[in-house]
């Protein structure tokens, strides 16, 4: 079975990588069951940018195929961020109950037709031959104006989906891996992947 490493080590992200990717004959090990413990630099200023440096560090100490997923959060009211910043927002080790009431403090009074945001998730893939590419993918929604549901993780208990008629944490994890934006991005790098490695997955 091919390898692939996954440049994470945002749990919350390994879980909906592994069950979106469930179907495809791949052995995905995050870098963790890698065995691999290294600090990458963050300094892009676009999720493209950024998931291409994950991926990059991590092609210089392997030969597997190489994965990463950059996303966060895009509010308009706050002319986009969090966005590359979602999870340095208020500090790395904050828990996301803190940044989530930051939020809504930050969007007190906000009528709802100014609350538009969005998940954005890109993938990178790098491979042997050094080849790197990348798939986008969206979810738009609205900031809730209180924290609800317990699936999920980070940002899911504030972002609302109205055609759903609720958040991301209130959704089943079923739900959320086939309309997410990571699951748009993942789904979108299979094809790509079934192109590129054949028969073999
Ligand atoms: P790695 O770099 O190790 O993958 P990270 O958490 O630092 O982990 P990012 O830099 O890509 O990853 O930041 C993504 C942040 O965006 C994440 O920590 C959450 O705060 C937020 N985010 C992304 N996808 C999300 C989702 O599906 N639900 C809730 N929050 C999400």
């Amino acid at each position: 079975m091919r390898r692939i490493i996954f440049a994470t080590k945002n749990k919350g992200k390994i879980v909906e990588i592994n069950e979106i990717m469930k179907e495809l004959n791949l052995q995905i090990l995050s870098l963790e069951e890698a065995a691999i413990d290294i600090e990458i630099i963050e300094n892009g200023s676009t999720f493209e940018e950024n998931a291409i440096i994950k991926v990059k560090e991590i092609m210089k100490i392997t030969n597997d195929i190489v994965m990463a997923d950059d996303s966060g959060l895009e509010i308009d009211y706050l002319n986009g961020a969090p966005g590359v910043h979602s999870s340095r927002f208020e500090g790395e080790n904050t828990p996301y109950d803190i940044k989530n009431n930051k939020i809504l403090d930050m969007l007190k009074g906000v009528a709802e037709e100014e609350r538009t945001a969005r998940f954005v998730c890109v993938i990178a893939a790098g491979f042997p031959d050094g080849q790197i590419i990348t798939t986008k993918g969206v979810i738009e929604g609205i900031i809730g104006y209180e924290i609800k549901g317990e699936n999920g993780f980070g940002y899911d208990p504030i972002f609302y989906v109205p055609e759903y008629k609720m958040t991301t944490a209130q959704m089943s994890s079923q739900l959320k891996n086939q309309i997410s934006h990571r699951a748009k991005a993942l789904n979108k790098m299979k094809e790509l992947l079934k192109i590129r490695l054949g028969e073999a997955i």
